[in-house]
């Protein structure tokens, strides 16, 4: 899955693909250099954004669908309300990426059913602006798995085809660094429960204090694109269905080297 952000503060590509056009160019590179699926959100989900209504969500990823899906694009909407996702999935849009897992906007369940398409369901607590005050676990893997399993249940209730349902860790989502190693190290424990997993990591600000010089400055968006790779394709041995990523080429030739050598699978460890 290749990202394409239509926002202006976008933190990992710092609005670069504001530009009707650029956007629609940028998306087509990334359907070209492998991507089976091309993400359009228009609202920022960085810790500390501000929401942007659903009008100016709308009016910043249609039209990006609509070019992209006229090109034969396929398009995933990155949204966390229903009515931005009704009017992506009407331009042309065929997956809901939902950051909320549907807890944003109860409507959501409903369009997704009504529309049959594959629902992401990330894991999440709260909206971007609070959402690191909710980083609080006592056993994130477990606690993460459960909160996920509540929300693929009630999809379901909600009429949503569970052959449709993906879930997602939502890495950096009320989760501090210790938190997306856990999930990144025991991603097994999510997919045991029956689902497709995305993973979504790429230039994630964890990957940056990994990475930190000795005075303690995280290392810069830029310099993060060897660690994605290398926690990507740790995801994908982890079993993970899917990989959300910025630079879609590097991610592809990695997996490509995954597949030559017969797509091996991480053993799991005797006490994990
Ligand atoms: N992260 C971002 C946005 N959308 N969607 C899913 N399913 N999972 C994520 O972890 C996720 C997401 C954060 O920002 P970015 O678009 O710049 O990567």
């Amino acid at each position: 899955m290749g990202v394409l952000n239509v926002t202006p503060d976008s933190f990992s590509d710092g609005g670069r693909f504001t530009d009707l056009e650029a956007a629609v160019q940028h998306g087509i590179s990334l359907f070209r250099a492998g991507a089976d699926i091309v993400d359009v959100g228009g609202e920022s989900t960085r810790p500390g954004a501000e929401r942007v209504d659903a009008a100016t969500e709308a009016a910043r990823v249609v039209p990006v669908i609509e070019g992209l899906a006229a090109a034969g694009v396929p398009l995933s909407i990155d949204t966390s309300r229903a009515a931005v996702a009704e009017a992506a999935l009407a331009a042309g849009a065929v997956v809901i990426n939902d950051v909320s897992g549907g807890l944003a906007d109860p409507a959501m369940a409903t369009v997704a059913a009504a529309a049959g398409c594959p629902w992401v369901l990330m894991h999440w607590r709260g909206h971007s602006r609070d959402m690191q005050r909710l980083a609080v676990y006592q056993d994130v893997v477990a606690e993460v798995r459960d909160e996920l399993r509540a929300r693929a249940d009630a999809a379901i209730a909600a009429g949503v085809d569970p052959g449709r349902i993906i879930l997602d860790p939502g890495l950096g989502f009320a989760k501090n660094p210790e938190h997306n190693w856990a999930l990144s190290a025991h991603l097994d424990v999510l997919i045991d429960l029956g689902f497709p997993v995305l993973f979504a990591a790429s230039r994630k600000t964890y990957l940056g204090r990994l990475l930190a010089e000795p005075d303690g400055t995280p290392r810069p968006v830029p310099g993060r694109e060897a660690a994605t790779l290398a926690t990507s394709l740790l995801a994908a041995a982890s079993g993970a269905w899917g990989i959300r990523v910025h630079q879609v080429r590097e991610t592809a030739d990695a997996l490509a080297v995954w597949r030559a050598t017969g797509s091996p699978r991480l053993k799991k460890t005797q006490n994990s």
